[in-house]
C-alpha cells in the first residue's frame, strides 16, 4: 500500500495541513481551468456565508460557489472525475484514513473576486471528541476524520486571502475565543497558505480553518474535495443507497469512492488509482 513520504506524515502531524506543490500537471491544470472558463455562467453564490460579529471578515460581496462539476455535459465533467481517486491523491488518503475512504459531501469550487467576504473560523478542538472531525494517532498510525483535498487551479499569494488554518489547532484542548475565530485578536496564529496554481493543501477539519477576505485583482479558484475514512459520512452528497446512473460511466476505483460508509466487503481502491481490490474485511 502506497503511503506519504516520512517527510510529509511529520508535517501533516504536526501542522494538522499539508501543501503539496506542483500536485497537478499543466495538462491537468488546463483542463479544469478550461472546463471551469467554459462554464462560468453556472456561478452560485456561497451559502454558507458567515462572519459573525467580526468587523475584518466581511467583504463587499459573497464568495462565488461552483458544484455539479461532475455532472457538467462533456468533456468538461471528466477532469473532475478524474481527481476522484487520483494516482497521486492515493498514499495520502490511505495514510490519513488508513486503507479505504470515501468522497463525503459532493465537490464544489470557491471562486472570489476581489472584495469578497471571509468565513469565520471552525473546526473542532480536542475538548470534546467529534467522531466527525477529529484527529488521532495510536501504534505508529495517524487516523482523521473528514479531510479536505484543496486544489488551487490559480495564485494564491501570501496576503491575497482564501484559505486560513491555525497549525497545530488540530490538537487544540481548551474552547475556541470568539475573538480569534472572527479574525480580530492574534492574528499572527492564523496562516494564510499561500500557493501556486496546480498546487493541493490538504486539511484536517479538525484543524482551525476559514477563509480571509479576498484582496487580489486575480480571481481565487480553489475546488475543495472532501473525504472521510471509510466508515463515517459527514455530511450528503454522494450517500446514497442508488447511486445515479452517470457513476457506471466512471472506473471502479471512482466509483468505490462514492460507495455509502461500510466496511465489510467493501471495494479497496488500488495504488493505481484504476481498480480495486475486495478483502472481506481491511
Ligand atoms: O478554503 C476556504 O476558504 C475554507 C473553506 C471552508 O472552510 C468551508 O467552506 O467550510
Amino acid at each position: 500500500m502506497v503511503e506519504m513520504t516520512d517527510r510529509e506524515k511529520f508535517l501533516f502531524d504536526l501542522h494538522g495541513y499539508l501543501h503539496v506543490p506542483r500536485f497537478l500537471t499543466d495538462d491537468e491544470l488546463g483542463a479544469l481551468n478550461a472546463a471551469l472558463e467554459g462554464n462560468m455562467d453556472r456561478m452560485g453564490e456561497d451559502g454558507n456565508s458567515a462572519t459573525g460579529e467580526s468587523t475584518t471578515l466581511p467583504g463587499t460581496h459573497r464568495r462565488g460557489m461552483f458544484s455539479g462539476m461532475l455532472t457538467w455535459p462533456e468533456p468538461h465533467n471528466q477532469p473532475w472525475r478524474d481527481l476522484l481517486a487520483h494516482r497521486k491523491a492515493i498514499p495520502y488518503l490511505n495514510t490519513i484514513h488508513g486503507r479505504g475512504w470515501k468522497i463525503d459531501h459532493a465537490p464544489f469550487l470557491l471562486y472570489s473576486t476581489k472584495g469578497a467576504e471571509g468565513l469565520i473560523l471552525h473546526g473542532s478542538t480536542q475538548r470534546h471528541f467529534d467522531g466527525s472531525q477529529y484527529y488521532a494517532y495510536a501504534n505508529g498510525q495517524m487516523r482523521c476524520g473528514m479531510v479536505v483535498f484543496q486544489y488551487q487551479l490559480g495564485d494564491v499569494n501570501e496576503g491575497d486571502g482564501g484559505l486560513c488554518v491555525i497549525p497545530g489547532s488540530h490538537k487544540a484542548n481548551y474552547p475556541f475565543p470568539r475573538d480569534i475565530r472572527e479574525w480580530e485578536a492574534d492574528r499572527g496564529v492564523v496562516y494564510n497558505v499561500p500557493c501556486k496554481a496546480g498546487d493541493m493543501v490538504i486539511f484536517n477539519e479538525a484543524t482551525l480553518h476559514g477563509t480571509l477576505p479576498w484582496t487580489a485583482d486575480h480571481p481565487r479558484k480553489s475546488l475543495l474535495i472532501r473525504y472521510s475514512p471509510k466508515y463515517l459520512h459527514f455530511a450528503g452528497g454522494f450517500y446514497k443507497t442508488e447511486l445515479p446512473e452517470w457513476v457506471a460511466e466512471l472506473t471502479e476505483a471512482q466509483q468505490a469512492t462514492l460507495e455509502p460508509p461500510y466496511i465489510y466487503n467493501r471495494p479497496l481502491v488500488e495504488d493505481d488509482g484504476v481498480g480495486v481490490a475486495r478483502p472481506r474485511r481491511e
